[in-house]
């Protein structure tokens, strides 16, 4: 029985691996990467600062997915993976303030062709790690197939926490980091702070010009 589940295993990261399989989502990565800088060009020209200060991609490794799959309850099924993984290609951009993210958004969700299928808020309802982030599950052309991409858009401090908290805690099983999880959630709840009084200068300056 195990060697049946390790050959099972080993065909799913194999058929994952193949670039026939990834081109659809490396190219569906790739336009919206493109959209991402026509929309931030337009919103920076109209603001007067850069709104989206960095924009990256990737397409989710066949060893990740298979993971992502056992401990969603899943099977290591191929054709599942396709339909029960939103993140598969993922981009995501970083904006410097909180109402730009919700700009980004909106003017993604008006551009032809893109279907938005869920939007999932963590910025306003934080996870209870503390997580922010503003996920949009949405479908877009590539060729003749629509092809699933989460794009995640944050501000820049909800990066950084992002990024320590993805490495030292998220993304590993030590049971012994209780006490960390809490500072953790306390950053968050300081960044969430810093966000807010962020937008509020750069309001307050605004008024002021
Ligand atoms: P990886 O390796 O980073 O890609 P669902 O869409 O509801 O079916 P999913 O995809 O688990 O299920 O949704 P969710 O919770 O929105 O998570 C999507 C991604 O957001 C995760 O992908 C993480 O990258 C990130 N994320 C979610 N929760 C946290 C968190 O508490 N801390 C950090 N740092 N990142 C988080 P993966 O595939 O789980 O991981």
């Amino acid at each position: 029985f195990l060697e049946m589940l390790i050959d099972t295993y080993a065909k799913f990261i194999e058929e994952w691996g193949k670039q026939l399989r990834r081109e659809p989502y490396e190219k569906a990565c790739m336009q919206v990467h493109k959209r991402l800088q026509v929309i931030n060009e337009e919103m920076s020209n109209q603001r007067g600062w850069i709104c989206i200060k960095e924009i990256t991609w990737r397409v989710k490794t066949p060893d990740s997915c298979l993971n992502k799959m056992l401990d969603k309850g899943y099977a290591a099924d191929v054709e599942l993976a396709a339909e029960k993984l939103n993140d598969i290609a993922g981009v995501r951009a970083v904006c410097y303030f909180l109402d730009d993210m919700y700009q980004v958004m909106e003017m993604l969700r008006t551009t032809p062709g893109y279907e938005f299928i869920k939007v999932k808020d963590y910025v306003k309802k934080p996870k209870a790690s503390g997580y922010q982030s503003l996920h949009l599950i949405m479908k877009i052309p590539v060729g003749e197939q629509m092809v699933k991409v989460e794009t995640q858009i944050r501000t820049q401090a909800m990066d950084f926490w992002s990024d320590i908290e993805h490495h030292f805690v998220y993304k590993t099983n030590n049971l012994n980091i209780e006490e960390c999880e809490e500072e953790f959630l306390k950053c968050s709840k300081s960044i969430r702070k810093i966000d807010k009084q962020m937008l509020k200068i750069r309001r307050k300056i605004e008024n002021t010009q």
